[in-house]
């Protein structure tokens, strides 16, 4: 497999869950603004809709979407420990994470608060939205270490998009449990990984 990223994108959700499994898998770095892959491939020709993350399979298969990736990440893993087994409340649990994560926080995120020229007002109200969503999490990490009890491709996808607080320079220190939480997940041998693969940490 080969994963196309961007360094710190949502794409590093699929790329800590491909390392959590001990997957078999090659990574490309794209340049999201240039649309250039790392090997000097126009990205739009690999994925027409030009956004990462994107997984070509080993027969050739090129897979699109964070959400259904991480599921289908989780489901490589013969004890499918990051997702649960079909038919039970883990699963449906962990797969409600994934829509919530995708729905409410990722595409609040993105495209609002990365560009500049977003409306004062536009900003104002995502940014409301994510303080109900935040302290929500918060309340719910007050007792639990992970989003389900135990770690999942819910948590690889919720820590990648609540890391995005820090580039865009927004405070959560008033959510305490949501920020031990984002230092737990980053602590994972996974995560550190990826984060070095994709040059976000030393
Ligand atoms: N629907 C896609 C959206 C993915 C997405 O928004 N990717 C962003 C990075 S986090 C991207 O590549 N944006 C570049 C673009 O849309 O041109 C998913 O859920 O995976």
């Amino acid at each position: 497999m080969k994963l196309y990223y961007a360094p710190g994108a949502c794409s590093l959700a699929v790329h800590i869950a491909l390392r959590e499994i001990g997957a078999d898998f090659e990574t490309l770095a794209v340049d999201l603004a240039k649309q250039t892959t790392a090997d000097g491939t126009d990205f739009r020709t690999v994925s027409p809709r030009g956004y990462v993350p994107l997984l070509q399979l080993d027969d050739g298969t090129h897979r699109t979407e964070a959400a259904p990736l991480l599921q289908y990440v989780a489901d490589l893993d013969p004890s499918q420990a990051l997702i649960g087994l079909h038919g039970t409340d883990r699963r449906l649990a962990v797969i409600e994470w994934l829509g919530f994560i995708a729905t409410e926080l990722h595409k609040m995120f993105s495209p609002w608060l990365w560009h500049k020229d977003t409306a004062d007002s536009t900003r104002q109200f995502v940014k409301d939205k994510l303080h109900s969503r935040f302290e929500e999490l918060d309340g719910l990490l007050a007792n639990q270490d992970y989003l389900t009890g135990a770690f999942s491709v819910a948590d690889a996808y919720a820590f990648t998009i609540i890391n995005w607080v820090n580039f865009l320079a927004l405070p959560i220190s008033r959510y305490s449990n949501l920020g031990s939480y984002v230092r737990r997940v980053a602590e994972r041998p996974s995560v550190q990984e990826a984060m070095r693969t994709e040059g976000l940490i030393k």
